[in-house]
This record gives C-alpha cells, structure tokens and sequence, in this order.
C-alpha cells in the first residue's frame, strides 16, 4: 500500500526522508483521511530532523500489508540511527469501523532512555489511548532513574492527566511497564483524539526527543546488558501479550501476523535476548508448562490513578 521499497531509500538521508513523505502523502489517495494520519507525519517529520537516520531494512515486506478486510490502510515506518535501535509507527486506517496507531521508539542498549510508546485505538463505540514514556526500571525501587527521567516533566504529565482522565480498570500486569507520567484514557470522542491527545502525542514525544538529544551511551558493559534486557523483556511482554494481537490476527492472518509482531512492531524481541517469556514472567506457567493464554493471571485493577502528583506509586489500598 505505501513505502514502496526501491533503489531510492538507499540515497542520501534528506532524500530518503522526502521520498518516505510523498509515499506517505500517495497512501492517502482514494482513501478517507485517517484519524492517526497527522500524528504519523509529525513523528516523522520530527525524526527526519535528527543526524544519521536512515530507514531500518526490517520495514521490507511490511510496507505493503494489505489487510484481509480489503478496506483498513496500514502505513508501517521505521529508522534507525546511532542513538536509535528502533524508531518505528504504524497506522491502521479502517474509516469509522477502526482507527489505529501505533508507536514505539527504542534507544540502542548503551541508553537507559524509557521507551517512547504510543497505542490508541478507535472504533465508532470506543476510544482507547495509552501514551507514556515507559520506564526502563522501576521508578520506586531505582529513584535516580525517576529523578533523571521523570521529575522534570512530571508538571506536563500532570497537567494532561487532569484533561485527560484516568481510563479505569486495566490489566493489572501493564502497570509495571508504564511511568508515573502515562496517561490512560478513553476520550468520548474522535474531536477530543484530534485536539487533546494530538497535543499530548506532540509534547510527549519533543519531550522524549529532547531526552534522547542530551543522552549519553554508557560504556559500562553491566550497565549497557542491563539496558539490553530490560528492552528484551518489555518487547517480550509486548509482543506475547499485546491487546491488539487479536485483531492483527483477524487482519493479516496468522504467518505474517506473527512476522508482523516480532520483525516490525516489536522487533529485538528474537534478537536481544535469549530468555523466553516465562523466564521473565514465570506467573503465566500453565499446568502443562505452556503459557497461559489469558491476557492477565492478576485480572483488571487500578481504577483509579495510581500514582500521586508528585510521581510516588500510591494505588489505592485494596489495590496493593
Ligand atoms: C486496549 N491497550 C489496551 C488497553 C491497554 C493497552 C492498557 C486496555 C485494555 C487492558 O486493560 O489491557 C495498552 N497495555 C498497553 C500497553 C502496554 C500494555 C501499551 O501492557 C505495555 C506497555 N493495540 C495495539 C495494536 C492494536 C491495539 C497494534 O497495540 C490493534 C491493531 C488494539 N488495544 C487494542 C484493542 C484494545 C486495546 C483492540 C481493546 C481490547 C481490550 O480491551 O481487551
């Protein structure tokens, strides 16, 4: 459907980057603008901005998945550069039926950067949005990686938890991957996706991107491991456990929805690691050793939100 792969991504970055937004722009053609579509461009645009990017190769046989529906536009972009392993959004335009976007940003190893992250999904009856900045450590147990991270954009945090409220119960097990700064929500409306959330995305991403433009890489092998693991067991998560893998199913079929999830969307989840994901998440052994199929052995929690203003875990008493 769109980024057609040809001899061009292999010139100069600038090239590449106005060649990735004609095809983009060409994508949209007889379709229906999507929900996600501007969202998408600004991520790139803002990206494209950055020295040394190029085009990750993985993005190959995705660039034209076309779903089994016949009608859902999928746009799949991805980079790389020194301080960016994987820079990757994907779109799911279905018109009103289903709206999908999809971002996750992973710094290379030698960074403790959280992981940008962006998941909303909207039908004509819901909207779902998870946006955050994922923490690599836990921010209670390691409070330097909060202080470094965290506590400078704890007012933007708090200023759209307030616009954008708490979205209720959610698996109780996704709470360890988010930060004192996710913001949950089901937005009533697709004008509130547009003007709210548009601007969440922005801000959250300018604030992940100027993390990332200060960082430095650590030359510390315990360390750099450390960060390697940490990204192999949240993709691990991600990839087995991601509420959307339904839905990519019914799309795209199972092979390449399977090759969709671990090449692309969650890509490093075979390459940066070789524990499995009952090594790191040994609760979801079923009786026969396999893995339980169930999205969550704990169950729905926290309708509340569970972190203070000041950034400090604090769920609600039954909820510990
Ligand atoms: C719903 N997505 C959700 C929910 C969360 C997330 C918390 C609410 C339902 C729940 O409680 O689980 C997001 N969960 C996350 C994230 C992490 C996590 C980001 O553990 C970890 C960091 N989602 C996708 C893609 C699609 C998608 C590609 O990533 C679709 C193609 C859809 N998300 C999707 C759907 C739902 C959803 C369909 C509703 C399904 C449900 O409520 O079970």
């Amino acid at each position: 459907v769109c980024l057609h792969g040809d001899k061009h991504t292999r010139a100069r970055n600038v090239e590449i980057a106005a060649l990735n937004r004609k095809d983009l722009d060409a994508c949209g053609s007889g379709v229906a603008e999507g929900l996600f579509d501007k969202f998408l461009e600004y991520a790139v645009r803002a990206v494209e901005q950055r020295a040394d990017i190029s085009p990750l190769p993985c993005q190959g046989e995705f660039q034209n998945m076309v779903a089994a529906d016949g009608q859902s536009v999928v746009k799949n972009v991805a980079f790389e550069s020194t301080k960016f392993r994987l820079f990757r959004c994907a779109t799911i335009n279905g018109g009103d039926n289903m709206q999908v976007l999809n971002v996750a940003i992973c710094a290379r190893p030698e960074y403790d950067l959280p992981i940008f992250c962006a998941d909303f999904f909207s039908t004509a009856r819901m909207n779902i949005v998870v946006l955050d900045l994922n923490p690599l450590y836990n921010t209670e147990q390691r409070p330097e990686y909060k202080e470094k991270y965290y506590s400078r954009i704890l007012p933007l945090g708090n200023k759209y938890a307030e616009l954008l409220p708490w979205g209720d119960k959610l698996t109780a097990e996704s709470i360890q991957f988010f930060s004192p700064i996710v913001l949950w929500t089901r937005p009533a409306s697709r004008e509130e996706i547009q003007e709210t959330v548009f601007r969440a995305f922005k801000d959250y991403l300018d604030a992940w991107l100027d993390m990332a433009d200060k960082a430095n890489p650590s030359n510390d092998a315990y360390e750099i491991a450390e960060n390697q693991e940490s990204h192999h067991r949240y993709l691990m998560w991600r990839a087995t456990k991601d509420p959307g893998r339904y839905l990519l199913m019914r799309l795209f079929g199972e092979p390449l929805c399977e090759r969709y999830i671990t090449e692309f969307l969650f890509n490093g989840v075979n390459t940066l690691g070789t524990k499995t994901f009952l090594d790191y998440f040994p609760e979801y052994r079923g009786v026969d050793g396999s893995i339980i199929k169930q999205r969550s052995v704990v169950g729905k929690a926290y309708a509340e939100r569970p972190w203070n203003k000041d950034g400090t875990f604090a769920p609600m008493l039954h909820e510990v």
